[in-house]
């Protein structure tokens, strides 16, 4: 069978880098498994238009991926699809999963796949398979026999024949991490990505690759997404892990890897495990680095030393506020004291460090805004990340807003991204005003230091990656730029650089 997978175009704000996807890795992995034949299309790297793509491949199941700002982006995939032949389409992905029923009421889409999707797609493959017959099973015929083909399968919605919506049971979180075949990254246009974030010698366009050690997060930050990854954690055994590395490295050349679990030091006996096999095997040139953060609770001395050991290069904390009590209302479970140890002990070690933080949470003020901007100045990481308070949907700060009558400035799903200047809503104290302000403060006090000035100036990777560089410096000078503000100037950098 063909099976065409989809990226929907999405370009972050100010940094056009991308990766490939790996949920979308995962899903091709398994539909080879299958013996389907697999096409990725990543609309953020084709140059050919995806009406051409389907045309000349025919698929006989479409997936398509998205997260809350893609979504308009993916229902229109959907349409053009529709518009060349009637082919079978299914949404998953964070956002499909937090609001199934607005996708699953879209005449494009036959049917939303919610949660960890690689179990699920397998099933929804078997069963457009073996109804297929003679003639290709249309994505009408499918939806006509939805209560005898789709009831069965967990974790799906979509459209009954008489028109209303379905939700099927959830699927339990996969338990057997190390069953799933390793993301299929032999389906993407390798040189067309860069990397997730520069390590010290892999520039851009390099052969960086992602992976995922654990999924879940046992946590739950009032203001983090959830809809994929369950509150249950469950780690790949070290063995699985570290086979994976050597994969990454020697079959495909791998000279950057990102690892993108929400916690991967939950156990700290596994991950110091996967350090000390990855030192044993000699796997430790290719620097690795852990792009989403680990729990600071969690990150001591023995661990972190293991892990710079072992090749890591980098690693991110989500900080998120400088405001002793803002931390317990997001539900952090952290404190202040545990946090700034953790930055001490990885900057001890010799780790990079990356700090997450959150300006305009529920509750915010003037004040609590001032002691984030302080503790990230405090903490001085090499990279500081302010995003500004985002509530998707779904989320407990959402939910809070809501009910706290607080009033959302978001126009569409187009801008739930967090790098842009601008307030996606206001609540009491919580003025857009004062987050505007105070975001553009905290880049502006946080990278124009005299003292962060000359490190910037002496890291050799500034001007390794001047392009990307001069982007972020653009971010920091002219902090109040949107999207549509920095367009021509991000265009001018791109035919410059050639990216
Ligand atoms: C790495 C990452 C990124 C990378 C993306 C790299 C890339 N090319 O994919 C970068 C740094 C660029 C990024 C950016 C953003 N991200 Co991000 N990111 C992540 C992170 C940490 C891991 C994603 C991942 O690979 N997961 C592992 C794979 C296996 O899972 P998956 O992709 O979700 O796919 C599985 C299921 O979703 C499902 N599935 C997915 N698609 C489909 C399709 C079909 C047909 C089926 C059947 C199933 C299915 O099956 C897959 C396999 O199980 C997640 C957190 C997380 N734990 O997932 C946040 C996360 C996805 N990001 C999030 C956000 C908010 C963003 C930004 C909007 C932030 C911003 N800048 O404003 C941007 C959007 C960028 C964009 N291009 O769209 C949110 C999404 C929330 C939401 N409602 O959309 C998440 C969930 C973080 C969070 N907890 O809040 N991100």
């Amino acid at each position: 069978m063909r099976v065409l997978l989809i990226n929907p175009k999405f370009h972050l704000p100010i940094d056009t880098r991308t990766t490939p996807h790996l949920g979308l890795a995962y899903l091709a992995a398994v539909s080879e498994k299958r013996g389907d034949e697999v096409c990725v299309f990543d609309m953020d790297v084709e140059d050919i238009s995806l009406t051409q793509k389907v045309s000349e491949f025919k698929p006989h199941i479409v997936g398509i991926t998205a997260n809350t700002p893609q979504v308009k982006q993916a229902w229109l995939a959907a349409r053009m699809i529709k518009a060349v032949m009637d082919v079978p389409v299914v949404i998953g992905g964070p956002h499909p999963s937090a609001v199934p029923d607005e996708s699953a009421a879209k005449p494009e889409i036959d049917v939303v796949a919610r949660g960890e999707g690689e179990y699920t797609w397998i099933e929804l493959c078997n069963v457009v398979d073996e109804a297929r017959g003679t003639s290709d099973l249309t994505g009408k015929a499918l939806l006509r026999e939805a209560d005898r083909l789709l009831a069965p399968i967990l974790g799906i919605s979509y459209k009954r024949p008489d028109g209303s919506i379905q939700h099927n049971r959830a699927r339990p979180a996969i338990e057997d991490l190390d069953s799933l075949p390793w993301p299929a990254y032999h389906y993407f246009k390798m040189e067309r990505y860069t990397s997730l974030q520069p390590a010290i010698d892999a520039v851009d366009g390099a052969r960086s690759f992602s992976m995922m050690t654990s999924r879940g997060c046992p946590y739950r930050c009032t203001f983090c997404s959830q809809s994929i990854m369950p509150e249950k954690w469950r780690g790949r055994s070290p063995e699985n892990v570290v086979a994976e590395f050597r994969h990454l490295i020697k079959d495909l050349g791998a000279q950057e890897i990102g690892i993108l679990d929400d916690s991967a030091n939950i156990s700290r006996k596994r991950l110091r495990e996967i350090c000390q096999l990855l030192i044993k095997e000699g796997l430790t040139t290719v620097p690795w680095i852990m792009i989403n953060g680990i729990r600071a609770n969690l990150a001591d001395m023995e661990t972190l030393t293991l892990m710079k050991k072992a090749g890591c290069k980098r690693t991110a904390f989500g900080v998120e506020t400088g405001d002793e009590a803002m931390l317990v209302k997001i539900d952090k479970k952290e404190t202040q004291d545990q946090i700034r140890e953790a930055f001490r002990n990885g900057k001890k070690v010799g780790l990079e460090t990356v700090g997450f933080f959150i300006i305009g949470l529920p509750g915010d003020t003037e004040e609590s805004m001032e002691k984030t901007i302080r503790f990230a100045i405090e903490l001085d990481p090499l990279v500081a990340n302010f995003s500004m308070m985002t509530p998707y949907p779904g989320t407990l700060a959402y939910q809070e807003i809501i009910n706290g009558g607080g009033k959302i400035l978001l126009r569409d799903w187009d801008d739930y991204v967090f790098f842009e200047g601008k307030a996606r809503y206001e609540m009491g104290p919580t003025t857009a005003e004062a987050q505007e302000r105070k975001w553009k403060e905290a880049y502006r006090r946080f990278y124009l230091r005299p003292s962060r000035i000359m490190k910037t100036l002496a890291r050799k990777e500034t001007w390794l990656h001047f392009p990307r560089t001069a982007r972020m410096a653009l971010k920091v000078i002219f902090p109040k730029a949107t999207k549509d503000e920095l367009k021509p100037i991000l265009e001018q950098s791109s035919a410059v650089s050639g990216r």
